[in-house]
């Protein structure tokens, strides 16, 4: 073991962070320091606008009352409970609300905490559901290029990311994948749902027909893909999806760690596209992003096909030490609450016009290939620079920084899905500031 006693606060070798540039960044931090509202301050006390939401979770805004309140009484009174044959009321009550803000259909909840975790236990509940239905050979799992779904084995095996995949041996085996449906050919610069794509759930159908329907067990889609740099779901594609899912007896499971809570101006993308899945993954928003939490909302059918056999017995064998746990069950509560209070879970869609005629504006700056919007995310698509992908992106991401706003990049795509408490003056600050590095990038 090395001599720990010379170790500063300072020293920034032994965490080895998450999806980062280790040893750019430990050259030259970017550290935040406190938050509050549409803000983070930096370590050297700039202001910092937040234009990511933290990653597209702090859909409330920053250190809201309401739910810092929520969480320090909680730890007062009951700071953790078993999960396993044991509960506690405010993992209830938050399991009801969730089912009551899910689309019609969609009634039971189990916990996780994160939305790779949420992923597992969906993909392992729609296996176990069509085995506990004597259907054991439906096993077959279907996902889709450039889809994420957290980077745990079976959410890198339905992913759709290189990247995240190649290093990681055989992944789960019975996997396929349906194209992506990004198409810059036809579609750059649509305002909202693309008008052309919808022909490629027809993969679905063939990738079935390929392996038999009935060794199909679910597909699982995000609505609107967010990590790989924001790509919209044509008019028409998520309804065909279910279509076929439904003649052939396919659970339909959507990934919306990312549009859930009010990201695209409903409860949940399922609402906004009007398309009701089997299943519904969620986390980031469900706690503001402040407590780790993750959940999958099932429909009765799928709940009640485990609720079998004699009434001793543990009808699934899955869980997490944390499932539910009180502080996050209690930052879930006061966080659906705020939401509801503000009108936060409907907002994106008041000022879809607003923030995308304010992004659209960015068209015809040096190397601008496509703009999207939806609800509150946004889109800029650029040119790379030839044999050095990702590094146009990446200075915007620096240089904005360090004018005091934060974006998010992938690839060479630049993110935006600022807190749904955005004001247009705001609005108009982060993408006139994303406009003005635009036009300094070479
Ligand atoms: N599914 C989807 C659709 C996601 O977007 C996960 C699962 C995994 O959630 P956890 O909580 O395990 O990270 C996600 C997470 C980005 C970015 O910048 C996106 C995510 C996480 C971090 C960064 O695009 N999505
Ligand atoms: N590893 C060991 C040795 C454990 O005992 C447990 C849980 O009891 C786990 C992993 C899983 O941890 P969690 O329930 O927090 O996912």
């Amino acid at each position: 073991m090395s001599d720990r006693r010379a170790a500063s606060p300072n020293d920034l070798a032994a965490f080895w962070m998450p999806f980062t540039a280790n040893r750019q960044f430990k050259a030259a931090p970017r550290m935040l320091v406190s938050a509050e509202g549409m803000h983070y301050t930096a370590a050297d006390g700039r202001k910092i606008l937040d234009g990511t939401a933290g990653l597209w979770c702090v859909n409330a805004g920053h250190r809201r009352p309401r739910i810092v309140k929520a969480i320090a009484e909680q730890v007062e009174e009951l700071d953790y409970a078993p999960a396993f044959q044991m509960g506690h009321p405010k993992a209830f009550e938050l399991a009801s609300r969730l089912a009551d803000l899910a689309p019609e259909g969609l009634d039971h909840v189990m916990f996780a905490n994160s939305g790779s975790e949420a992923v597992e236990t969906a993909l392992k509940t729609a296996i176990a559901y069509h085995r506990a239905r004597g259907e054991g050979a439906r096993f077959r799992l279907i996902g889709r290029e450039r889809g994420y779904h957290g980077v745990n084995f079976g959410g890198i095996s339905v992913g759709g990311i290189v990247a995240n995949r190649k290093m990681f041996g055989t992944l789960l085996t019975g996997v396929d994948h349906m194209r992506h449906t990004h198409d810059l050919a036809r579609n750059a610069f649509t305002f909202g749902e693309p008008e052309h794509g919808a022909e490629l759930a027809e993969d679905l159908l063939r990738i079935a027909t390929l392996h038999d329907p009935s060794t199909i067990a679910a597909v699982i889609v995000e609505p609107m893909a967010g990590s790989t740099g924001v790509l919209m779901p044509p008019k028409g594609y998520l309804q065909r999806l279910r279509e076929i899912c439904d003649a052939h007896g396919i659970l339909l499971i959507f990934d919306e760690v990312i549009t859930g809570f009010g990201r695209v101006g409903a409860p949940f993308a399922a609402q906004r596209f009007g398309v009701t899945p089997d299943m519904i993954v969620c986390a980031k928003g469900l706690t503001n992003g402040i407590i780790p939490m993750g959940a999958v909302i099932v429909s009765p059918k799928i709940h009640d096909a485990f609720m079998t056999g004699p009434e001793h017995l543990i009808e699934f064998f899955h869980g997490y030490t944390y499932s539910g746990n009180p502080v996050a069950s209690a930052a879930g509560l006061a966080t659906l609450e705020t939401y509801k209070e503000e009108g936060l879970l409907t907002r994106a869609l008041e000022l879809e016009r607003y923030w995308g005629e304010a992004l659209h504006a960015l068209r015809g700056l040096p190397h601008v290939i496509d703009i999207r919007n939806l609800g509150l995310i946004g889109a800029v698509e650029l040119e790379p620079i030839a044999g050095k992908p990702t590094q146009r992106a990446f200075s915007a991401f620096l240089k904005a920084f360090e004018k005091g706003f934060l974006i998010r990049t992938t690839g060479d795509i630049i993110a935006l899905s600022p807190p749904l408490i955005i004001s247009k003056d705001e609005i108009d600050e982060l993408i006139g500031g994303l406009g003005d590095v635009l036009k300094t990038l070479d």
